[in-house]
């Protein structure tokens, strides 16, 4: 048996003894860890129980190297092996979010707590991975961390600080030989970051970034582990260590919550962290909305401090926040968010294809208002789409009810049938959920092969056809291929002359996708986050074509695929979730977003 398959029998090993261990001995609970011991081939014993050790220690032994699930490479081995086994070339293609350390990193969790990666480091090019928690160690209350424009005698340098992937802190460009302690950025305290250019973290539509808030949860879990003043370690956002991943447990949310006006405002709160985007900003809407689904599902009113600290996941600092709702019906922290950009960015992220990166680009321009960028103030340029996205800004920003929805399709839908009857066209997204407002209409169609004709084509002559009847208005983006089986079409949409504009978006996939597509297009997003993550970490992948196994890449260049990863559910949504182990949820069982 090699590493890979015995990791991916070990997730499932010992789960009795895991539900007896008291939570204090899980020292490695939230942590994925990809253990290298250097037996390429076939799992050694050493290894089988290394990964043993993990797995009873709360952990979970990662099967396939993934820098969007690994928390840490453990290694025993040297470079070289090390990089087979990651399918990297070099060690510099290691995220800085990744330590890589020795095995004596995890056992030092046996004297009471995980030591500091540094510490452990299995390669002196690695010590100062993650620096970032060290660099802002102890200071989150009052400074958020500083992203990639680091402070620098007071004066902040922007200059670097759309790279959020490539964070050049002063710490970690630092050479492991300098005399200088890893903790050196202290001497460069992180400061609260006002100015909006320093809250770009990259380019627009970054198909990770759901990855990387991620991380940045994960990072901030480790942190306050770490910290000295207490907080709770924060579980990840889709997985739930002990009772399992936030896939497998039904929506249970019956709509009577006894602690509505500590959420109400620790929303607000975080409405506020969406607008800011450093990797601080992301970890606090992360956490709130974490506190948030807790406090939904807590069956008692919470009255004390001692009480919020007793709920899972809540640490101090929350704990404090949610005392100060108690006592005064405020929490001061709000208005202390209401930075002057929040408003602008606010807004002109609400205009179609306007990304926080645009955004902060007009602030940082002069624009503060909507009526600024109609204006072009500071010579700002839209694009066609953004255009639209102005004018109907108020139609697009605004929830259609579902009755509306339901109009709307139930025009398009025989419209659809009469170019081909053998059509299948459903809706999806909120709206398949049972949600009483959607935000967009979202259209999936597709067609059986058993007569030897395909969907093929059709997406242009219904959206012809659309266009003639004036039911879609404005075109947002084309499909690339409109012959082809895969094709995505966004637009707006209205159901006559007297109604808002709404967005509607079509997707065509092949028939024997239409399972994972189903699944995928009705979400919600959060759902798909966590089986997505529980795939991964059964060595699988999922995506709206299927449920692959895992690709083999060669390791000396990481594009090449070896083995093409194939599909082994895609046609039921019901077959996925038997493999993956997921109890069965009906669409509107699905909802996990708060
Ligand atoms: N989706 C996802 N991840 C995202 C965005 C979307 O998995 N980041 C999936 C889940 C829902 C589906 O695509 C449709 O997306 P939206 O229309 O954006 O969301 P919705 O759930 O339909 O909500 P809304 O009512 O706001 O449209
Ligand atoms: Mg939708």
């Amino acid at each position: 048996m090699t590493p890979p398959e015995y990791a991916a029998k070990v997730l499932t090993k010992f789960q009795p003894l895991l539900d007896r261990t008291p939570p204090r001995k899980l020292f490695l609970k939230d942590k994925n860890i990809f253990y290298i011991g250097g037996d390429l081939k076939f799992a050694s014993k050493t290894t089988r129980d290394k990964m043993d050790f993990v797995r009873k220690k709360g952990g979970t032994v990662v099967p396939v190297y993934d820098p969007s699930i690994v928390t840490h490479i453990v290694t025993d081995t040297t470079p070289i092996p090390t990089l087979k086994a990651l399918a990297l070339k070099s060690l510099t293609e290691i995220p800085d979010h990744i330590p890589t350390v020795l095995w004596s990193w995890i056992t030092s969790g046996n004297r009471g707590k995980l030591e500091f990666e540094w510490m452990h480091a299995a390669f002196s090019s690695r010590i100062d991975a993650d620096s970032s928690k060290r660099s802002s160690k102890g200071k989150e209350a009052q400074f958020p961390r500083q992203v990639a424009g680091t402070v620098s005698g007071g004066v902040t340098n922007s200059s670097v600080i759309d790279d959020d992937h490539h964070p050049q802190t002063p710490s970690s460009s630092l050479h492991p030989s300098s005399a200088a302690p890893p903790f050196s950025s202290a001497a460069n305290p992180p400061q609260r970051t006002r100015h909006a250019s320093q809250q770009c973290n990259g380019p627009e539509g970054d198909p990770l970034a759901e990855y990387y808030a991620l991380a940045a949860a994960d990072q901030e879990s480790a942190e306050s582990n770490d910290s000295s003043d207490g907080e709770m370690p924060m579980d990840e956002v889709v997985k739930q260590s002990r009772r399992g991943f936030t896939c497998d447990q039904r929506n249970t949310d019956n709509g009577h919550c006894l602690n509505q006006g500590i959420i109400d405002k620790l929303q607000e709160l975080m409405e506020l962290h969406k607008e800011k985007l450093s990797d601080h900003d992301r970890w606090r809407v992360f956490s709130y909305s974490k506190t948030i689904r807790a406090l939904r599902n807590h069956p008692v009113q919470i009255k004390s401090y001692e009480q919020a600290r007793a709920i899972k996941g809540v640490g101090d600092k929350t704990a404090r926040k949610i005392e100060e709702i108690i006592q005064t019906g405020e929490l001061r922290r709000i208005d202390w968010e209401k930075t002057p950009d929040v408003e602008s960015i606010k807004n002109f992220k609400g205009i179609y294809d306007v990304g926080p990166h645009t955004a902060y680009q007009w602030y940082n321009a002069g624009c503060r208002t909507l009526d600024d960028v109609k204006a072009r103030k500071g010579g700002i340029t839209l694009t066609p789409t953004q255009k639209i996205g102005v004018e109907y800004y108020d139609d697009i920003n605004s929830r259609m009810p579902r009755s509306e929805a339901e109009q709307i399709f139930n025009k398009i839908k025989p419209i659809a049938l009469e170019i081909d009857p053998m059509l299948f066209i459903e809706i999806m997204g909120s709206f398949r959920r049972g949600k009483a407002d959607c935000g967009d209409i979202d259209i999936l169609i597709t067609r059986p092969t058993h007569d030897g004709k395909t969907h093929a084509g059709v997406i242009r002559s219904l959206l012809t056809e659309l266009h003639v009847r004036q039911i879609i208005t404005e075109d947002l983006a084309t499909p690339d291929n409109f012959d082809g089986l895969e094709a995505t079409y966004r637009g707006l949409c209205r159901l006559d002359f007297r109604s808002r504009r709404r967005r509607i978006d079509i997707l065509a996939v092949p028939y024997e996708s239409r399972g994972a597509a189903l699944l995928y297009y009705t979400g919600d997003d959060i759902f798909n986050r966590a089986i997505r993550y529980k795939a991964g970490s059964m060595g699988y992948s999922l995506n709206q074509r299927g449920l692959f196994t895992a690709v083999a890449r060669d390791p000396n260049d990481r594009r090449k695929k070896l083995t093409k990863g194939y599909v082994i559910a895609s046609e039921t949504e019901e077959e996925i979730f038997k493999i993956l182990n997921v109890p069965w949820q009906e669409p509107h069982e699905r909802v996990r977003a708060v």
